[in-house]
């Protein structure tokens, strides 16, 4: 195959030919859910917000009390390894401190 006939897209080595896809594949991304109970202090789910998801005070407080409120709200928007990653750490720091909190992740 000649230089000027290969296609931009295609990687010749040898007898094989590769085809390069476009770049545009974007990731799956998954919500991590926050779920209310009876039991959880406010301020645990607070810090909670604010240690694992880098929420101002502000921000974790509403999102605390849009969950207390509505039963179920969203921490954050990753991809799949870094959103399962998150629900294992509240999970595990939740049970450190014997809090029933909950913790899960859905596809956005
Ligand atoms: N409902 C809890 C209480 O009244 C507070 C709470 C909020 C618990 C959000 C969990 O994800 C949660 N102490």
């Amino acid at each position: 195959m000649s230089e000027g006939s290969k296609n931009r897209d295609d990687e010749v080595r040898g007898d094989v030919v590769t085809k390069t896809r476009p770049r545009t594949d974007r990731p799956s991304l998954y919500k991590v859910l926050m779920l209310n109970d009876d039991y959880t202090p406010m301020e645990f789910v607070v810090h909670v917000l604010e240690r694992f998801f880098h929420k101002s005070h502000e921000d974790a407080t509403r999102i605390m009390l849009h969950v207390h409120h509505k039963g179920v709200g969203v921490c954050g928007v990753y991809t799949f390894d870094v959103a399962e990653t998150k629900v294992t750490q509240v999970i595990e720091f939740s049970r450190q401190h014997k809090h029933p909190l909950q913790c899960t992740l859905e596809r956005e």
